[in-house]
């Protein structure tokens, strides 16, 4: 006898497989399993019934458990680097940089760019296109969420990057109406932080693709600047900002426009302009100011999108003047030189 098994030799304790090849469950050879036998010939019967009952439930359920997955992290909806090259190299696109501390209003400025050319109120300009509408969106979207028909205390938030190391930029293609050219920009959202890394410790390393712009916003908080406590800090800051964008840019040095926002407060007065202006002397970049008001609280003074256009014409340059097809010109005397030659002599 070998273990369960009465026929020498048969190893079905070991391998489940019966040296009669009979079914080992059954095999009368097994000690023991007579009674059991008898029972395993009932349960099936049950166990069928079961099972029917069970596949019935089952009927139109997936084939497949679903394999349990680790949530994947939410897309970028700002675009990346590569992709904004790739679009570089299909046709010519103007970039443009945007620097500022935090708070200064640089989302704001976008979301009213955004905001302004998708409901058609800019004059000179309509949407042809954009690749980054879902990234437009998605910080546009605080700007819909009134409480009670009162605007929210803040229209954007701050701006936080999923990768602290590569830059989202948004992408607009748009028609200018005087001559019906399309322009092509590219804009970054990049938290304040980036920019006071780079005044106060020269971080450059993640603004490498900022050495590419054309033209470069540094957006100053308006506020800030109409404070008389605050408003030294604010200018010399600005300063320490354009020295570092110079020593940037050595090769390419871009077109500069300082954004001032909060145009909502009133137009800046003519002492803290002059101030600004000092400052922006000691530098050799070509540098326009702009007043803006993306959101304006108090609409007696200003509209919401106030000065964004002037922005988006200083950006990427206003329509050349056509040439006048064929001008008259009315010959002066004397002046039809070659006919005039030695007649004199
Ligand atoms: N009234 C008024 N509010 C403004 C103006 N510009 C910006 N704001 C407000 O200032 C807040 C901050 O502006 P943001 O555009 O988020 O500032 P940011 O520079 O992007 O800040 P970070 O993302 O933190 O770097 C916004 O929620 C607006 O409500 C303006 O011209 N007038
Ligand atoms: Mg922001």
């Amino acid at each position: 006898m070998t273990g369960t098994c009465k026929i020498e030799g048969c190893t079905v304790d070991d391998t489940g497989k019966c040296a009669m090849e009979r079914d080992p469950a059954t095999c009368e050879s097994r000690v023991g399993v007579g009674a059991s036998a008898n029972s395993f010939a009932i349960t099936p019967k049950v166990g069928a019934s079961e099972e029917g009952e069970e596949q019935s439930q089952n009927i139109g359920a997936p084939v497949l458990e679903s394999t349990e997955r680790a949530p994947a992290f939410p897309g970028s909806t700002t675009l990346g680097l590569d992709v904004v090259n790739r679009l570089m190299r299909s046709r010519y696109v103007t970039s443009i940089g945007i620097l500022g501390e935090s708070n200064s209003g640089k989302t704001a400025c976008l979301v009213s760019l955004y905001l302004l050319v998708s409901n058609g109120q800019l004059t000179g300009w309509t949407f042809a296109d954009s690749a980054s509408l879902t990234g437009f969106e998605d910080i546009a979207r605080a700007a819909r969420v009134w409480n009670e028909g009162q605007p929210p205390d803040q229209i954007t938030l701050h701006t936080e990057m999923a990768d602290d190391r590569q830059p989202g930029l948004l992408h607009l293609r748009l028609k200018r109406k005087s001559d019906g050219q399309r322009v092509d920009i590219t804009l970054p959202d990049l938290p304040g932080e980036w920019t006071e890394a780079l005044i106060k410790s020269s971080r450059s390393d993640r603004l490498e693709f900022m050495r590419s712009a054309e033209t470069m916003w540094l957006v100053v908080d308006g506020k800030v600047l109409r404070e008389l406590t605050t408003r030294q800090g604010a200018i010399t800051r600005l300063g320490e900002l354009l020295g570092r964008l110079e020593e940037m840019t050595k090769e390419c040095p871009p077109k500069v426009i300082v954004v001032v926002t909060y145009r909502d407060k009133g137009a800046l007065e003519q002492s803290i302009r002059d101030r600004l202006e000092a400052e922006i002397g000691k530098r050799a970049l070509p540098v326009e100011i702009v007043e803006v008001a993306p959101v304006a609280d108090d609409e007696k003074v200003c509209n919401s999108g106030f000065g964004i256009e002037a922005l988006l014409d200083a950006s990427v340059g206003a329509a050349p003047k056509a040439a006048e097809f064929w001008p008259s010109t009315t010959p002066m005397a004397g002046s039809r030189a070659y006919l005039g030659y030695r007649r004199d002599r």
